[in-house]
């Protein structure tokens, strides 16, 4: 198969061939398209039994071009021999023909271009061919053909032939004679030697033999000095012949994949060369034989070997494109930064740790692609921004004096009770008490307190030495903080999962490290895990060594059956590319049914990114017991030199300029310090005090949130406008909400009261751990009690008791209305009562928090309609969206879901599962299905209904809840889901099991846009749903799990587009940001 590159550039060859045609055709010749009733076929007319018929119209003599393309044709009109006896050029494709026909040989004396491709052809009549005379161009691509016959030989003035994608094993022998070929294009068939007829061609300027299995190509081929364009991707080649090299005309030349380790030492003499594809091959070095080819523009060498790029690249100087990705190299040479005229450069992939100097140089790259490198200098997040920000990097770094700063964040995760706390204390406090003092001492009781505080944030100085310091995460395992947890984890940080060894046993390796493995894996991929087993002392030495050795086992299963999987996912996607688009459009049972190439292209891009990206998983599990001060030690030993791994850890290698750190410093300093968090704006103008303007404040921010000292989400629209550097304090409010003990909420709430009115405790002591309360009226006792009740039973709070429960963090009534503002924009919770943008009018406003929502299903009032959508039948046509996650679904996904589609409904009823809601008058249910076993997975679905004609409002009803979804699942890049139209017609007979279209479905046959991308492209899917044609012609697709079913096509796909979704939150942050 040719690679993508050969694809897209072979895609660029057939539009403009096309373009140039269809100029020429336009021009000066008289034409005629016609087309069968019914347009052009879709999906059905195709599967449909009767063949279309055409009528010919009277007087047509004169026509010159005839085009009877896309028609569904089985037979050519009657009388088409005799009517057009000055018919030039015929367009056949994309018919149904199994035979040329007969009536074609009536036109052999003036016929100049025939074009059959895209049909049936299993048979080429010598007698129909051997009239056709005159033909110049013809073109047979896109059919059955197992041979050709030799009466083609006799088409002497032939001067382009196109019988690709064809099933020929040889050509006949009389082709050599055709003298005049120009270019012939038989790639994609059967050959398996390389024809010597094309051999005697000396005409010959473009030849396509791509995708035959041809081994090796004769040494004469330096017979074809005409040749400029030569297509061999993917032929098998292994080597080149030294007559290769003489081919001296040659300006385009495809070799890629075909397992090429280097090219002979003449292939310089291809003077004339421009364009050169030699990716996917197994060269180790970089070709010397191509420096001296200083004519080159385009040179491709992806996916090779290559260790190394020699400084003398720079001598081609008429490079615009350079590809180099997906290969080992660990630097460029500095002299890169002299091809200054370069426009694409594609580094990505390869092993690559620091930027030559001056690399801003390269300012007219457009294309710049330097993901999955390590690097260090310019830092990854700048880099990643591209060419402008690296040369304001550069320029910054001359003159700054560089500092080296060494901290890593990491991270301690687990089950609840796993021993993290106890952890962090004993593996912090020891090394305070050992020699350094200090601040960290002071922060930490002697021991940990008896009941979880939560989540907590601490630093350590692990190393004094060399000033190393890491930033711990503790994480508390209760489920309650699962909705909060996924805000903590982010690139770059060191994963340490807490195992709790006397009680883990085998079966519970699902809940206490399998769950948590796919938790980090989804947010974070390719993040680094290390796993801990505490408590020990516990356990007896044979217990010790057989539960570390279950755990190791069973991560390797794990590990092994989710690269399985998805390994089997991407071969079914490589099948379905292996069939013609065409193909699978045709028939509703195929895998992928009607998925563009290039959809298909991006998913199997998705599976390969995720197939990469596994997590980092160092072995063996570590035992420790918080009792062993010499455990302890090799613990901290053992972190120490995993963080000091270069290749794991580049970050904390890393020199930075001296603006990054000042910006840091100010940040920390009063009063700004104090500040729960700061605008944008605030940060800002810290970062020009720091002599940061504002386009190289973004990668300071980046590093210091992936150090893991404040939190800055630059992906997520709605919170990107804050920087939240007061950690301990912002965690200490989140933690007061997910802190799910009734006595110790009531016990706050009390507190709370007891200083109304009196001087406000605004003392650092945590007042979870404050003497009760003194004694309150009863009944104020009794009414907290109720909204304690009432919020872990239904997640509802108002604003007043939010304001007694907040007291000792919030000073005044205007920081509680920012802060809950804030607790609504991480998608933790929503106002229930107040209209988008209205203020209240004094009354009170409530809260509501999805995740501790426990009624299974929601009030069924609020679906007034009186339908559910769990298998009865309605009069009503469904429409669902599922999304379904078969490896893993994050844990609060469903919980944030709620809050965020919170904008778009009104008269929302929540249960634990699913919530039923109105967008306007239209209903719209949300429903999450957990998992049951393996074969049926976790999914979530949005849906909708309405009548036939009215379906349209059921589209608009739950597009921007699908847009929705998708801005929310960015936040897990390594998460695998797919998307899916369920069946209507199976919805409605109550069908358990309805059929799924695939939500990548593109528009029939003529449009090949994606109707929704899902995975890896997700910006890209977002508001693709609403700007998505139906298929035109269309009118019915054939469900197949009811064989001749047919479903309305407006059921499949969104009506045309018509709606500006509402939900670009992005863009409302971007102007605001421009204010
Ligand atoms: N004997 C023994 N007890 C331990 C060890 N590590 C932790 N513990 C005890 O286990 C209990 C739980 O430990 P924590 O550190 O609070 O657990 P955690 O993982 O922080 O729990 P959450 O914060 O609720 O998620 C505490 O009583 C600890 O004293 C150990 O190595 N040996
Ligand atoms: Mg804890």
């Amino acid at each position: 198969m040719a690679g993508t590159d050969s694809g897209n550039l072979k895609t660029v060859r057939l539009w403009r061939d096309a373009a140039l045609r269809a100029r020429k055709l336009r021009s000066n010749l008289r034409q005629l398209t016609l087309s069968a009733a019914g347009g052009c076929p879709g999906t059905d007319q195709l599967d449909s039994p009767d063949a279309p018929q055409l009528v010919l119209p009277a007087n047509i003599g004169d026509i010159e071009v005839l085009n009877l393309g896309n028609n569904g044709l089985e037979e050519v009109p009657d009388g088409l021999g005799s009517a057009l006896g000055s018919l030039r050029v015929l367009v056949l494709r994309r018919n149904r023909f199994a035979r040329l026909p007969p009536a074609v040989a009536e036109l052999g004396h003036h016929l100049t271009e025939l074009d059959v491709s895209h049909n049936r052809l299993s048979v080429l009549s010598a007698e129909v061919v051997s009239a056709l005379r005159e033909l110049r161009k013809l073109n047979l691509s896109h059919n059955q053909l197992p041979a050709l016959p030799a009466q083609l030989g006799a088409l002497i003035h032939l001067e382009e032939l196109d019988v690709s994608f064809n099933r020929l094993a040889h050509l006949p022998d009389s082709l050599s004679c055709l003298s005049r070929l120009r270019a012939v294009d038989v790639d994609h068939n059967q050959l398996t030697a390389f024809p010597w007829q094309l051999l005697q061609l000396a005409a010959l300027e473009e030849l396509d033999v791509s995708s035959n299995r041809l081994r090796g190509l004769p040494e004469d081929i330096s017979a074809l000095r005409a040749l400029k364009i030569l297509w061999l991707s993917g032929t098998e080649l292994g080597t080149l012949p030294s007559g290769f090299c003489e081919l001296a005309s040659l300006e385009s030349l495809m070799l890629d994949n075909n397992g090429l380790q280097a090219l002979p030492a003449q292939f310089s003499r291809l003077q004339r060369l421009k364009m050169l594809n030699l990716s996917s091959n197994l060269l180790q070095e970089f070709p010397a034989a191509l420096l001296p080819l200083a004519g080159l523009e385009e040179l491709y060498l992806s996916r090779n070997q290559l260790t190394s790029v020699p400084s003398l690249i720079s001598g081609l100087g008429r490079l615009l494109t350079l590809w180099l990705d997906n290969n080992r190299l660990r630097y460029l040479p500095d002299s890169i930064v002299e091809l200054t005229g370069l426009e694409e450069l594609v580094l990505q992939g390869n092993q690559i740790a620091v930027l030559p100097d001056n690399f801003g140089q390269l300012s007219r790259v457009g294309l710049w692609k330097i993901k999955d490198n390590p690097l260090i200098q310019p830092p990854y997040e700048v880099c990643m921004k591209g060419i402008p920000y690296i040369a304001a990097y550069q320029k910054e770094l001359a003159h700054s004096q560089p500092a080296v700063q060494p901290r890593l964040k990491l991270l301690l995760m687990g089950y609840k009770a796993a021993g993290k706390t106890l952890l962090r204390h004993c593996l912090t406090e020891d090394r305070v008490e050992g020699n350094q003092g200090g601040e960290d001492k002071k922060s930490h009781p002697p021991s940990p307190p008896p009941v979880s505080k939560g989540i907590e944030v601490t630093s350590w100085t692990a190393d004094a030495s060399r000033g190393l310091r890491f930033i711990v995460y503790d994480l508390a395992g209760d489920d309650s903080y699962e909705v909060i947890q996924p805000f903590f984890l982010s690139p770059g940080a060191l994963y340490v999962l807490v195992v709790n060894l006397a009680t883990y046993e085998p079966l519970r390796f699902p809940t206490t490290v399998g769950s948590f493995l796919h938790r980090v894996g989804a947010r974070v991929p390719h993040a680094v895990v290390c796993i801990v087993g505490t408590h020990a002392d516990l356990c007896g030495e044979q217990e010790l060594e057989e539960k570390c050795l279950d755990i190791h086992r069973q991560i390797a299963l794990q590990e092994k059956h989710d690269a399985e999987g998805l390994s089997r996912l991407a071969q079914v996607v490589d099948e379905a590319l292996a069939r013609d688009f065409e193909l699978r459009s045709a028939s509703p049972h195929a895998a992928y049914y009607g998925v563009s190439d290039k959809n298909l292209r991006r998913r199997k891009a998705h599976f390969q990114y995720l197939l990469n990206h596994r997590l980092q998983i160092l072995s063996p599990v570590l035992p420790v017991s918080c009792r062993d001060p010499r455990q302890l030690q090799r613990l901290r030993d053992k972190l120490l030199s995993v963080a000091e791994h270069r290749e794991i850890f580049p970050n904390l290698h890393r020199v930075l300029p001296r603006s990054w750190q000042v910006l840091e410093e100010l940040h920390f300093q009063p009063p700004q310090a104090q500040r729960l968090w700061l605008s944008w704006w605030d940060s800002a103008r810290l970062g020009l005090q720091a002599g940061l303007t504002e386009d190289r404040l973004q990668s300071a921010l980046s590093y210091l949130h992936e150090s893991g000292k404040l939190l800055y989400f630059e992906d997520s629209p709605a919170l990107k406008e804050h920087v939240f550097h007061n950690l301990s304090r912002l965690i200490d409010i989140l933690n007061v909400f997910f802190q799910r003990d009734p006595s110790l909420l009531l016990h706050k709430l009390l507190l709370g009261t007891s200083g109304e009115g009196e001087a406000e405790n605004r003392g650092e002591s945590s007042p979870l751990m404050a003497p009760p309360a003194p004694s309150q009226d009863a009944l104020r006792a009794t009414q907290l009690h109720h909204y304690v009740e009432g919020f872990l039973l239904h997640g509802l709070l108002p604003a007043h008791v939010i304001r007694l429960l907040l007291k000792p963090h919030i000073q005044a009534q205007q920081d509680l209305q920012l802060l809950l503002e804030l607790l609504e924009k991480m998608g933790l919770c929503y106002c229930l009562n107040k209209a988008k943008g209205k203020p209240l009018n004094g009354s009170t406003a409530w809260y509501k928090f999805p995740c501790y929502v426990q009624n299974e299903v929601p009030h069924a009032e609020a679906w007034i309609n009186g339908t559910n959508l769990a298998g009865q039948s309605f009069v009503a046509e469904q429409l669902q969206i599922e999304y379904s996650f078969p490896f893993t679904f994050p844990p609060s996904l469903f919980a944030r879901y709620s809050v965020q589609i919170n904008s778009h409904v009104v008269h929302r009823s929540d249960g634990k599962l699913q919530i039923f809601a109105y967008r306007g008058k239209v209903p719209v249910v949300v429903s999450y299905r957990p998992a049951k076993g393996v074969l049926q997975p976790d999914t979530l679905s949005i849906a909708s209904h309405a009548s036939l004609p009215n379906i349209w409002t059921a589209w608009q009803a739950i597009t921007p809840l699908v847009e929705e979804l998708n801005v929310l699942l960015q936040e897990w890049p390594g998460l695998h889901y797919t998307v899916h139209i369920l069946c209507s017609k199976c919805l409605k007979r109550g069908s358990p099991n309805p059929h799924a279209f695939p939500g990548e479905m593109c528009s029939g046959v003529k449009k090949q846009s994606p109707l929704w991308g899902d995975g890896y492209q997700r910006v890209a899917a977002k508001g693709e749903l609403l700007s998505q044609p139906r298929p035109e012609g269309v009118a019915e697709i054939i469900c197949p799990k009811n064989g001749s079913e047919r479903v309305n096509v407006a059921l499949v796909y969104p009506p045309t587009p018509t709606v500006i979704s509402p939900c670009s939150k992005k863009n409302v942050g971007e102007k605001h940001r421009n204010q």
